[in-house]
């Protein structure tokens, strides 16, 4: 059988790049291997685990934390938009957790929030997790439960939702960032540091994309590769670029835009950016992508006969509620700092206020902050009335981003949008998805002390 070049690249992106050798290209690393996208049925099933597991981040140490499916890189889920998507999720931690599916639309019940949505999964318990994602896109999966330690510790992983019509990329990289707070001899500092928690959260010192340092992957000369880049990471917004050939941003937070030139872009936790790029006809080029100068990942340019592709292809839309901004009915939304302690002296640095409570509260204990009707279209304004940035998260909901008081915007459906310091930015959205939902900043520590709410629809 003659394979075409696309199911050869998707071959190689599977089998792994390590297994090429090209002699005059430096050793790739081959644990540094493409994420594997599992194949597809038409219920796409996983049986996801957490556990304690054991891995390697700094040379010659080894590091104690968390991981899915025993990987320090998490296993990607990948479904099909419009086809059910199970997964069997095993509890082997020694404590109770839920995962959370970042950006999918779907029924309150699946979504992850203990308390709330769910009763927690006890240590040993298994949750059958099933929806139907209608969007798709990229997105990604966490605990909600003890935030602060099970994510900084490893517990996150990317979520692929493909087309429901190929668009015909020759390959797709996951592209998972995570920073990791830790000790030279590998273990874990501590997580939360309060002086770095009232502020714009601890932050961790080891940069890794797919649990690596500084991976390397192979890609195409003249392939059409989509990037699809995940901030997983319990703080750092990265201010990313790529160096070495133009891309394009195709979609945020796994909602296609009209395709513009990728510039730099700061990514803030939670949030997600495809990009789109025609690999440069020059084998042994190496492509950067970059967090400020720190070097994430390289993209090593390998040798093709196939004849270069010029144009990218393009994403469909998701199915979307346009909201009706004429009729919408408009709330107004505050993030504070408000250093407060309560009764067992824990520190409350944060508070979200909105139209029903104005008072500081926990992750554990978070405020209904407002009641909307069902189907019908509102305005939020969101003002960050502090010095540090925010990226602020919905559930259940994609809204669309509309204008900001400090910079021009193009309007954009998203899930999480980053407020920048002292930044006023509206959102518009249906509410057309009933329960009640989170609504929170995704810079971990500000979440658990009071960056926190709930949105009900009825
Ligand atoms: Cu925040």
């Amino acid at each position: 059988m003659k394979l075409s070049r696309r199911s050869l690249l998707r071959t190689v992106a599977i089998g792994g790049v390590g297994a090429l050798s090209f002699p005059f290209f430096r050793t790739l690393n081959s644990a540094a291997a493409s994420m594997p996208l599992p194949a597809l049925s038409p219920i796409t099933e996983f049986d996801l685990f957490a556990a304690p597991a054991s891995f390697q981040l700094l040379p010659g140490t080894t590091t104690h934390g968390l991981g899915f499916n025993g990987q320090i890189a998490a296993p990607v889920i990948r479904g099909k938009q419009g086809q059910p998507l199970r997964i069997r999720f095993h509890n082997r931690l020694d404590e109770p957790t839920t995962i959370h599916w970042h950006g999918v639309r779907l029924p309150l019940a699946m979504d992850g929030v203990p308390d709330v949505t769910q009763a927690p999964i006890l240590p040993g318990e298994s949750f059958i997790y099933e929806f139907t994602p209608p969007d798709a896109g990229t997105f990604w999966y966490h605990p909600h439960v003890n935030s602060i330690e099970q994510l900084g510790r490893g517990l996150v992983g990317p979520l692929v939702i493909d087309e429901a019509e190929d668009p015909g990329f020759d390959q797709d990289l996951v592209l998972l960032l995570k920073n990791w707070n830790l000790q030279s001899n590998g273990e874990f500092g501590e997580l939360s540091v309060k002086r770095y928690a009232a502020r714009q959260g601890t932050p961790g010192q080891t940069f890794s994309v797919n649990g690596q340092s500084e991976p390397e992957y192979a890609v195409h000369a003249g392939a059409a590769v989509r990037l699809r880049l995940i901030n997983a990471d319990n703080t750092w917004p990265y201010e990313l670029t790529l160096q070495g050939a133009p891309a394009q941003i195709l979609s945020k937070d796994a909602n296609p835009i009209v395709p513009e030139r990728f510039e730099g872009y700061t990514l803030g936790a939670g949030m997600r950016l495809d990009l789109g790029l025609l690999v440069p006809n020059q084998p042994g080029q190496v492509l950067e992508l970059k967090h400020k100068h720190k070097v994430l990942a390289r993209l090593i340019v390998m040798p093709s006969t196939s004849a270069p592709r010029l144009t990218l292809p393009r994403l469909p839309e998701n199915p979307i509620a346009e909201p009706d901004l004429n009729q919408a009915e408009k709330l107004f939304f505050s993030f504070e700092w408000d250093a407060i302690s309560d009764e067992q002296g824990r520190a409350l640095f944060w508070n979200l206020k909105g139209p029903k409570a104005q008072r500081p509260a926990y992750c554990t204990n978070a405020n209904l902050l407002a009641s909307l009707a069902r189907n019908k279209s509102y305005i939020f304004t969101l003002r960050n009335n502090t010095q540090y940035p925010h990226p602020i998260h919905l559930h259940g909901h994609t809204f669309k981003v509309l204008e900001s008081d400090k910079r021009p915007i193009t309007p954009y459906y998203a899930d999480t949008v980053l407020l920048e310091k002292h930044e006023q930015v509206s959102i518009a959205f249906v509410a057309d998805n009933p329960g009640r939902w989170m609504f929170h900043c995704h810079v971990i520590e500000h979440m658990a002390m009071g960056l926190v709410g709930m949105i009900e629809v009825v």
